[in-house]
């Protein structure tokens, strides 16, 4: 069954919205949201029609949206991107509150910093009915909706009350805990009933999917086909598997040898040489779940430790700021700054700088063209429902150079084996894999990443797509032949 047969019907739900307007000095700016899930599926909704629903977050969404509803992409319109709007208050309790200081830091097991509160729940939980009305107005019959995410847990259920007819995907983007943690949550039955009123449930990694299954039989004792990965709720049967999520990799190739990012990347290189070191990229949103201090003290234990490597490496660090709206991300940036700034106090000398920081978002094919200029990427995320930065940098290596150290607790780390893998908490291991990474043979460098990119070819954003919307499909069509 090809990927396209929902026949125009498929409705992509998520909290972002793909094309956002913003008031400016000279009128409106349109952006485009970057990131996996909107550059696979703006595509596919192109090509087929359908609709997208999302949060209209922008500050002139509402005057580019008449009646709700704008027709995207701007130039040459495809499909409609229907917004939902939100009060303030409802921003602050299902977006700040309920999903960012709850549902994320529980899911990344960071337990400290979780809070929950029933004024915020009970927030996320009109939210999530809006949306749910919303596309249950749209939904043709028997039509398919692709939900997303943390912010959206309810919305498969109330969704599936208001039109059975409707075959749901909804894909979990980040880790999902083991129970003794998940159990913290005040309504953690209600979310993981919530999510049950998909008919496809899609996880990053086998783990995530174990622990699902254990919420179920342990929070809701419903009990779980394991083997199958199936669970039947009354009538409604959901199946629960992993879709590791992935990149464009030939995307990303054709990016980095079109001749203006050549030119960026040979301009990287270049000053790279003149200071003779090597450089080791870092690119993260400023979000504690990254590891960004965690991997200051880890160079800091690096230099120290093996001496021989200062003044032969710089460590570049694209750091965004993000949910500054939270005071706990406003901190961390902060911190981040003056140990970055400490760890130069300390090392740096006669021209070479160790960290050097860009604070800012950089365009995508620059981005990638700065990964192909990298000898090393470091990714350090104390969790990570995936990790795409890691798949993206392998994606970049076109001349199979780059090495790759990799935390082991992101999702990439299961299928990326030959990283250079280490434990995040420990600055000792992270601080040897870097003098592995360093004294590596380039026979040894090149067999890696080779292997590395193969398994992407093997594995795109493509290949997810495709998989989640067959078993989508595959229910929709028992759907409409009673
Ligand atoms: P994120 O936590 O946002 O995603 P990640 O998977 O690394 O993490 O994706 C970040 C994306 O933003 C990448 O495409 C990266 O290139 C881009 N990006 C980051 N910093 C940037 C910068 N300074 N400039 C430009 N681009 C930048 C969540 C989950 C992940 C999961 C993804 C997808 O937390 O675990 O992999 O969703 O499912």
């Amino acid at each position: 069954m090809a990927v396209e047969d929902h026949r125009g019907s498929l409705i992509v739900v998520t909290n972002r919205e793909p094309y956002i307007d913003e008031k400016a000095a000279q009128g409106i700016r349109r952006l485009q949201s970057a990131g996996g899930v909107v550059s696979a599926l703006d595509p596919l909704l192109q090509r087929s029609g359908g609709a997208w629903v999302a949060w209209g977050s922008g500050s002139a969404d509402r005057e580019t949206a008449p009646g709700g509803v704008r027709m995207v992409p701007p130039i040459d319109p495809k499909y409609p991107l229907h917004r939902v709007f939100l009060s303030p208050e409802e921003v602050l309790g299902y977006y700040n509150r309920y999903s960012n200081q709850g549902l994320w830091p529980l899911s990344h097991m960071l337990i400290e910093r979780t809070q929950f509160s029933r004024e915020a729940f009970h927030l996320y939980r009109r939210v999530n009915q809006k949306f749910a009305r919303r596309v249950a107005s749209l939904a043709p019959p028997n039509g398919s909706v692709f939900s997303h995410d943390y912010h959206l847990a309810l919305f498969p259920r109330m969704l599936r009350e208001l039109r059975p007819d409707v075959a749901i995907a909804h894909f979990w983007h980040i880790p999902w805990p083991p129970f003794t943690l998940f159990r913290l949550c005040p309504q953690h039955q209600e979310i993981t009933r919530g999510l049950l009123g998909a008919d496809i449930l899609g996880f990053q990694t086998p783990q995530d999917v174990d622990n699902f299954l254990t919420a179920v039989e342990r929070g809701l004792k419903i009990p779980v086909d394991r083997t199958q990965g199936v669970i039947q709720v009354g009538t409604h049967r959901v199946v629960v598997r992993d879709y590791p999520i992935s990149v464009d990799i030939t995307a990303i190739e054709h990016m980095v040898n079109t001749p203006r990012i050549q030119r960026w990347t040979a301009g990287i290189r270049k000053r790279a040489r003149n200071h003779h070191v090597s450089l080791a990229v870092s690119v993260d949103r400023a979000d504690y779940t990254k590891g960004l201090l965690q991997r200051l003290q880890a160079i800091d234990k690096f230099f120290a430790q093996y001496p021989e490597h200062r003044r032969r490496i710089t460590f570049l660090q694209v750091v965004v700021p993000t949910r500054t709206e939270v005071r706990a991300y406003r901190r961390l940036y902060d911190q981040f700054v003056d140990a970055s700034a400490r760890i130069n106090d300390k090392y740096g000398d006669r021209g070479w700088t160790p960290m050097v920081h860009i604070r800012r978002s950089i365009d995508r094919p620059r981005l990638m063209g700065l990964f192909r200029a990298a000898d090393y990427a470091l990714v350090s995320s104390l969790f990570d429902g995936m990790n795409l930065v890691a798949k993206e940098f392998v994606s970049s290596q076109i001349d199979n150079q780059g090495v790759l150290l990799l935390s082991e607790m992101t999702g990439a780390a299961q299928e990326l084996e030959e990283a250079f893998h280490f434990n995040p908490l420990d600055p000792d291991d992270v601080a040897e894999q870097l003098h592995r990474a360093a004294i590596i043979s380039p026979e040894d460098r090149a067999r890696r990443i080779k292997s590395m990119r193969e398994h992407i070819h093997d594995h795109t954003i493509y290949d997810w797509i495709t998989r989640i919307i067959r078993d989508l499909n595959d229910v929709a069509h028992t759907y409409a032949t009673p």
